[in-house]
């Protein structure tokens, strides 16, 4: 959306920490002088710290920089509560040497998007509904004894963004494709995002972006199975016309969420090395 404004540049920013391996997501606004101010009250409310320094790698570690125009696109910037520098960069940077996977939450709104992407990143539970514009994060995580970097896009469902579906999913390694288990229709609305799908990743290419096909709000029938409107079968019937694997989770309670991201790096990583494991199965959990 951003794109081509020089002005206007995104950052992930970072607790001081070295057990932190998630980065967020930030638009500074340099036209719009931005103070650096704004910047370290913004910044520390999205990580949830009072920040009042900022670290950012530099060719020996990291410097502590003062001004908004000392930031760059892109750039991995460490903000602190005041104490010093945790260490040399080990993390943030080293991030960006790791293995790494681009990835797209979809599907229709108010159906848990955001729900499962922040209980992936962050292992907690909003119940309130606040529309998706936009956002993104960077999880560091291991699977199978192997880190990797997950990159998420977490998109709006509503529909007054359809414009912007289709750059959402260009050059993804991955779809988490989303509909809720008390909603027959969001299940349907999915078939706009295989369609797309379908039309960017054309022939074979279309193999090496897989999908999970994730039910949720999978609680809700746990405690009321009246409310189930979509059933496990169905469900797993359109994972197989997707090509895709289905797993049903809650993010109200966590159940399955890591098991989505884990089992997506697993597919995205056997595509990648095409000769070792060949083809996907359907799993069901
Ligand atoms: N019970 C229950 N509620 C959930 C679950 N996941 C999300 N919700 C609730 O459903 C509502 C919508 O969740 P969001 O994660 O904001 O939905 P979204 O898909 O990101 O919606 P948009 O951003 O508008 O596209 C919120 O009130 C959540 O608390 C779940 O697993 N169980
Ligand atoms: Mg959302």
């Amino acid at each position: 959306m951003l794109a081509g404004d020089a002005d206007v540049f995104r950052v992930y920013i970072r607790r001081n920490t070295e057990a932190s391996a998630v980065d967020v997501n930030m638009f500074v606004d340099v036209n719009n002088k931005m103070r650096f101010k704004k910047f370290l009250k913004a910044g520390g409310k999205k990580l949830g710290i009072k920040a009042s320094k900022c670290y950012v790698p530099s060719a020996n570690g990291h410097n502590e920089i003062r001004f908004i125009d000392e930031l760059r696109a892109d750039v991995a910037v460490v903000l602190s509560e005041g104490e010093p520098f945790f260490g040399d960069m080990t993390t943030a940077l080293g991030a960006r040497e790791q293995e790494t996977m681009l990835v797209s939450v979809l599907g229709a709104g108010g159906v848990g998007k955001s729900a499962c992407a922040l209980r992936f990143v962050r292992d907690f539970f909003v119940r309130d509904w606040d529309p998706t514009i936009e956002d993104a994060y960077r999880k560091t995580f291991a699977v199978d004894g192997k880190q990797c970097v997950i990159e998420l896009l977490d998109t709006a469902g509503q529909d007054d963004f359809q414009s912007l579906r289709h750059q959402w999913m260009e050059g993804k390694d991955g779809y988490v494709f989303v509909y809720s288990v008390d909603s027959k229709e969001s299940l349907k609305e999915l078939d706009q995002f295989y369609d797309l799908h379908k039309s960017i990743n054309s022939g074979l290419e279309r193999n090496k972006v897989p999908i999970i096909l994730v039910a949720n709000k999978k609680d809700l029938t746990d405690l009321d199975p009246k409310k189930r409107q979509v059933p496990l079968l169905e469900g797993k019937r359109q994972a197989e016309k997707f090509g895709a694997i289905h797993i049903e989770t809650s993010a109200a309670s966590g159940e399955h969420v890591t098991e989505v991201f884990e089992t997506l790096v697993r597919e995205v990583r056997k595509r990648r090395a095409p000769s070792k494991e060949k083809g996907s199965k359907c799993c069901i959990l």
